[in-house]
């Protein structure tokens, strides 16, 4: 490269980080959930740069709290396994044997991945799932269902806790039931569960799609939720969506400011989104 090329990269980066001053004054103490799903999850140098983003807001004074799914790692060691699993509305009938595996995938190799790639970074993470320190206790979903659950009753304590000692918290979606069970929960549901208890800030859904689109196709980078329940009515919104505008909508419900549903696989995505004029993918208001 010229030097004078490098120069004037130089002054694009600190014209970059002039710019997003107003921003990082407007998040300074937020809660910013951030649900990570597993097909979002890619390459260790993709993992590698969501980690940098989330200890860079964790730098600037935002409190992130990684909310992650991991169904094609379960998957693949239920393959392994020779357990057979299939999903009724995007939830996976889980019977005793599968919900040992789901337990075993997410709170150990997922949870473990993300919570060190963040540590690499500098940052401090802790992993823990819906069971530690009561954090979500969950009622059956369906008898049909077998362990899956839904949340019944919160207790955030532990995540105040753990931002007011400057740790980032990395949750794998299972929660215990009031019998000893336990549940298997979608992670969309679940990053809305914790969310909603936190009365967080901004609720981003990471994902393999880069928003909710119209019907021409085209990504809507604002709406309202009356549009959402719109659009889903006339089919717009179809299939994989459901789930994750459902979860906006309850989430925006339970006090939560604004939803974001946008690609995980774009590099710095959650930077974009918070810290740029440009924000990225769909955002969700009341
Ligand atoms: C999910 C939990 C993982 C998840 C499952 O067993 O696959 C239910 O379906 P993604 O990567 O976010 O899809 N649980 C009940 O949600 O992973």
């Amino acid at each position: 490269m010229k030097k004078q090329d490098m120069n004037r990269d130089w002054i694009a980066t600190a014209a970059t980080l002039n710019s997003a001053l107003p921003y990082l004054q407007r998040y300074d103490g937020a809660i910013v959930v951030i649900k990570l799903g597993g097909h979002a999850m890619g390459s260790d140098e993709a993992m590698e740069s969501f980690a940098r983003d989330v200890v860079l807001m964790r730098q600037v004074g935002v409190n992130p709290v990684v909310v992650h799914g991991g169904g094609p790692m379960i998957n693949a060691m239920l393959d392994k396994l020779d357990i057979r699993s299939e999903f009724v509305n995007g939830k996976r009938v889980t019977d005793a044997a599968t919900v040992e595996v789901v337990e075993m995938v997410l709170s150990g190799i997922v949870n473990k991945r993300i919570v060190q790639a963040i540590n690499a970074q500098g940052g401090t993470a802790v992993g823990l799932s819906g069971k530690d320190a009561n954090l979500m206790t969950c009622e059956q979903t369906d008898a049909s269902l077998g362990y899956v659950g839904t949340p019944a009753e919160m207790n955030p304590k532990i995540l105040h806790d753990l931002f007011s000692h400057d740790v980032i918290p990395v949750i794998a979606p299972l929660g215990a039931g009031r019998n000893g069970e336990t549940f298997n929960v979608n992670g969309d549901t679940a990053a809305g569960a914790i969310a909603s208890a936190l009365k967080a800030d901004r609720l981003l859904l990471l994902t393999d799609v880069s928003g909710v689109k119209n019907a021409a196709g085209e990504v809507v980078t604002e709406l309202k939720a009356g549009q959402i329940r719109e659009m889903t009515r006339e089919g717009t919104i179809a299939g994989g969506m459901i789930p994750k505008t459902e979860t906006a909508l309850d989430a925006l419900h339970s006090g939560v400011r604004a939803v974001v549903i946008l690609d995980g696989r774009a590099p710095n995505a959650v930077l974009l989104e918070l810290f740029t004029e440009h924000g990225a993918g769909s955002l969700i208001r009341p």
